[in-house]
């Protein structure tokens, strides 16, 4: 096993200070300027932002003339200098244009399929701007409502194509897969980390295509974050984390890190701690609706709280006991000594 890390880049998305909106109502909290939520990151704590490509660069220019959207990702960057802070990821938003009704790389629509390629490569133009090697595909719809609607075998070499065109057109960059089951496909071709990593090895750079795992994907597809999370480690392939926690099989909740499973956050960060993991960890936190404008940072500044005091935890663990235990399989007195642990005893 890697040493342990002494310390943790903390990171979170734009996003992850939002008004409120749900499919079942408006905002409740005013949309804050991009500049105000920059202001916030060091007062609570973290150290990276990670961007949608059009969080960097104004959604009216995205479609425009390359050279317009370099300088737009140059003014970004001198916010985030003046901020004193760094950029981890870029990730193209393929899910919110008319072009990607239908998905982005596995549209069933010629066009389609080839403006999903070509705003990638800006998405690669921005990171380098902004001083990243990092480009997150978060394949949002990059899959079906109904199974008969694309030929999935076709969906998945399209995929491993449109990877192939990204790590032409940028010799240095890292691609990283974030999946997710379900929400807002019915089915994804890539439902799991598991899924993506398979693919990985059939690029043409496998050594720059890895992962991304999001605690609440893991949990949507029935698995366990931390086994997920060991598995993508052991290839050498964990690039970045999105902790939070999931209620179950519904929607995505992406509640604050550990508020729903203590000992599921436990074992994440006690894997993350073991395994070496040396990306950022990523927050990806929804406020609840019902969050005071005041408070729309808190479950931010409370997820971070919450891996900082796991960390204690997991470091406090004696690995001698734990190892004298499974040497007398007695699992009844491991999962006492874990669960005391987690009550602070
Ligand atoms: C949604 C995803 C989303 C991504 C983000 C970065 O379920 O978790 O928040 O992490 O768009 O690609
Ligand atoms: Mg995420």
């Amino acid at each position: 096993m890697a040493a342990a890390k002494t310390s943790y880049k903390f990171t979170f998305g734009p996003w992850n200070i939002s008004t409120g909106r749900d499919p079942f109502g408006p905002e409740v909290r005013k949309e804050l300027a991009f500049a105000a939520k920059l202001r916030e990151y060091k007062k609570l704590g973290f150290d990276g932002v990670q961007f949608h490509d059009d969080d960097a660069v104004s959604p009216d220019l995205i479609d425009g003339d390359p050279a317009a959207i370099e300088k737009a990702a140059t003014k970004m960057k001198k916010i985030l200098d003046g901020e004193g802070l760094f950029c981890e990821f870029v990730a193209p938003r393929l899910w919110e244009h008319p072009k990607t009704i239908d998905g982005g790389y596995t549209s069933n629509s010629v066009s389609d399929r080839k403006y999903a390629i070509e705003r990638s490569k800006r998405a690669i133009d921005i990171a380098n701007v902004l001083g990243t090697k990092d480009i997150v595909l978060w394949l949002a719809r990059e899959g079906t409502y109904i199974r008969e609607a694309k030929d999935p075998m076709a969906s998945i070499g399209r995929i491993v194509d449109a990877v192939n065109a990204m790590l032409d057109y940028d010799k240095t960059i890292r691609i990283l897969g974030e999946m997710k089951p379900n929400e807002p496909m019915d089915q994804a071709y890539l439902p799991t980390p598991g899924h993506w990593l398979g693919l990985t090895y059939r690029t043409n750079e496998p050594s720059r295509v890895g992962v991304l795992i999001e605690s609440a994907h893991s949990i949507l597809a029935g698995l366990d974050p931390s086994d997920d999370m060991a598995y993508v480690l052991w290839h050498g392939k964990l690039w970045s984390v999105h902790l939070n926690d999931q209620n179950g099989l519904k929607y995505d909740q992406d509640k604050v890190f550990g508020s729903v499973d203590l000992r599921r956050a436990f074992n994440t960060v006690w894997v993350l701690e073991r395994g070496g993991f040396n990306g950022c960890v990523g927050l990806d936190v929804k406020a609840m609706r019902s969050t005071k404008p005041g408070d729309q940072t808190k479950h931010l500044s409370n997820s971070r709280q919450m891996f900082l005091r796991m960390l204690e935890v997991a470091r406090s663990v004696d690995a001698e006991k734990v190892e004298a235990f499974r040497a007398e399989r007695d699992y009844e007195g491991l999962e006492m000594y874990v669960l005391q642990k987690l009550m602070g005893k």
